[in-house]
C-alpha cells in the first residue's frame, strides 16, 4: 500500500533514474578565459542554463593524456600516458636540455573501461565524432566502446579546416575519415557538427539513450577561420565554435540530456594568451591547465551558477557514467550546489614543451597553495598561493619553506602510489635520443 509521499518518493527516484542522453562537447587547446576576451554568446547563453567551474583543471597540458582521463577516470602519470600519441611514439631530447623525457604510452590500452564502454553496457547508443588522437588504427573509438566512429584518427590536428580537409604535413599525409559528401569551402568544424546533428536525429528514431562524444578539432592549430567570421583568425574560430554550439543545441531535448562544454588544456602560445593566468599550453603553470568547464543535468543542476571548487577532467568518467573511478570523483555533489570532500589535486608532465617554455615537471594544488617542481634543476620548487595570487607571480617557496617541503613530499608520495614515470638525467650511460627535436605543435 503507497502512502501519497511513498508514491512522489517513487517518482522522483524513477525520474532519477531515468537515463538521461549525453552529449560531451569537447574543444582543443581553447583557454580558460578565451570565451569572454573573444566573446560567445551562444556559449554565453548556455552558461545561464548551467553550473560554470571557475577552477576546472585539464588532467594535463597537452591533448591526448587529457582525453585518456575522460575516458577513463584515472590520472595521466597512472595510465603512463604522459604527452600526445605523435610524442609518446617519436620520444625525442631537446637539444643542449639535461634531460630524456621519460617514456609514455602512445595508445590508449584495450584493458582499460571507458567511458563510452561503461555507458554502452547500461544500454546507451555511443557514438565518437571528431578529433581522437588516443592510438593508432587498432586503439581507434571502435575499439573502445563507441558504436562508430567519424573522423577520429591518431592525429592531433587537422592539414586544413577547409575541404576536402587532407594535405601533406611534414612527411605524413593527413586526412579526416567519414566525411564523404563536402564540397569546396565546407569548413571542418561545420562538417563534424553536420554529422553530430546526422547521429542524434538517427538516435531520436531509437529507444536507447545515447552518448555523443563530440571532440571538436577547434581552435587548435592551424589556425584558419572561415571568410564570413573574419577570415584565419583565431576569433573567427571561436565566432564559429560558438555558432556551431548554438546549432548543435537546437537538435538536443533539453529536458533530457545531460550537456558538457570542456577544453582538453590550456590556450597555445602565442595563439592566445589566457592572461591573467600565466603561461599556456603544455606548461603547469595555470595558464597550461586551466580550461573552461560548464555541464547542464536536467533536473540536477540549478541554471546560471557557478562553482569554485577545484575540479578536474578525471571527474568526467565517474560523474557522467555514475560509477567509481580509480582517481576521479563524482561532482554531482557540486552539480547540485553541495560540497564534495577536500582534495589534493596532481599533474606531471615528465616532458619538454617548447623548451625553455617547459622542462619536465610535476605539481600539486592542496586548498589554495599550489607547488611546482622543476625536475632538471634539481627539483628546485615554485610555490604560490592562488586565491592572492592567480598569476603566479610571487613565488612563496623561501618565504614557506616547510610548507613547500610538505607539498613536496606529498607530490613524491602520490607519484610513487600510482607509478609516475620519470624523466632521467642525460649521461654517458644515457646518452640523448639521436634525433634532433623537433615540436609537433599538436
Ligand atoms: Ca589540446
Amino acid at each position: 500500500m503507497f502512502t501519497r509521499r511513498s508514491f512522489l518518493s517513487l517518482a522522483v527516484a524513477a525520474a532519477q533514474n531515468r537515463q538521461h542522453n549525453i552529449v560531451l562537447f569537447l574543444v582543443d587547446d581553447l583557454g580558460a578565459h578565451d570565451l569572454k576576451t573573444h566573446g560567445a554568446p551562444n556559449l554565453e547563453a548556455f552558461a545561464k542554463t548551467a553550473v560554470t567551474f571557475t577552477q576546472a583543471y585539464s588532467a594535463a597540458p597537452v591533448c591526448s593524456p587529457t582525453r585518456a582521463s575522460i575516458l577513463t577516470g584515472k590520472h595521466p602519470a597512472r595510465l603512463g600516458i604522459t604527452t600526445w600519441h605523435e610524442s609518446a611514439m617519436d620520444p625525442q631530447t631537446p637539444q643542449g636540455r639535461k634531460m630524456r623525457p621519460a617514456d609514455a604510452i602512445g595508445n590508449l590500452p584495450l584493458s582499460e573501461y571507458t567511458l563510452a564502454e561503461a555507458l554502452r553496457d547500461q544500454g546507451y547508443a555511443t557514438g565518437h565524432v571528431g578529433k581522437w588522437h588516443l592510438g593508432t588504427a587498432e586503439y581507434a573509438p571502435e575499439t573502445q566502446g563507441f558504436d562508430f566512429n567519424i573522423g577520429g584518427t591518431h592525429w592531433g590536428a587537422p592539414a586544413t579546416y577547409f575541404h576536402p580537409f587532407k594535405a601533406q604535413v611534414r612527411k605524413e599525409y593527413r586526412y579526416v575519415p567519414g566525411l564523404p559528401w563536402t564540397k569546396p569551402g565546407d569548413y571542418l568544424t561545420d562538417a563534424l557538427t553536420n554529422a553530430a546533428i546526422d547521429a542524434i536525429r538517427h538516435w531520436k528514431t531509437q529507444s536507447k539513450p545515447y552518448f555523443l562524444n563530440l571532440w571538436h578539432h577547434t581552435p587548435h592549430t592551424p589556425t584558419e577561420g572561415k571568410p564570413q567570421d573574419g577570415g584565419n583568425t583565431y576569433k573567427a574560430m571561436i565566432r564559429n565554435l560558438d555558432a556551431e554550439f548554438g546549432r548543435l543545441l537546437k537538435e538536443i531535448d533539453p529536458q533530457n540530456t545531460i550537456v558538457v562544454f570542456a577544453s582538453d588544456n590550456g590556450g597555445y602560445l602565442p595563439v592566445t594568451t589566457n592572461a591573467p593566468l600565466r603561461s599556456g599550453k603544455g606548461s603547469l603553470y595555470e595558464g597550461g591547465i586551466r580550461i573552461p568547464l560548464m555541464i547542464r543535468w536536467p533536473g540536477i543542476t540549478k541554471p546560471g551558477t557557478t562553482c569554485d571548487t577545484p575540479v578536474v577532467t578525471t571527474d568526467l568518467f565517474p560523474t557522467l557514467s555514475n560509477t567509481n573511478a580509480v582517481d576521479g570523483i563524482n561532482l554531482k555533489p557540486l552539480l547540485s550546489g553541495n560540497t564534495i570532500p577536500a582534495r589534493d589535486l596532481h599533474f606531471h608532465y615528465p616532458h619538454y614543451y617548447h623548451a625553455p617554455q617547459t622542462t619536465p615537471v610535476g605539481a600539486i594544488r592542496s586548498g589554495n597553495l599550489k607547488l611546482i617542481e622543476f625536475f632538471e634543476e634539481n627539483n628546485r620548487c615554485e610555490l604560490y598561493d592562488l586565491a592572492a595570487d592567480p598569476s603566479e607571480q610571487q613565488d612563496l617557496a623561501q618565504k614557506q619553506p616547510e610548507k613547500a617541503k610538505e607539498l613536496q613530499q606529498k607530490l613524491h608520495a602520490w607519484r610513487k602510489q600510482v607509478g609516475a614515470r620519470m624523466p632521467t638525467p642525460l649521461l654517458a650511460a644515457n646518452p640523448p635520443l639521436a634525433r634532433p627535436y623537433k615540436p609537433h605543435h599538436v
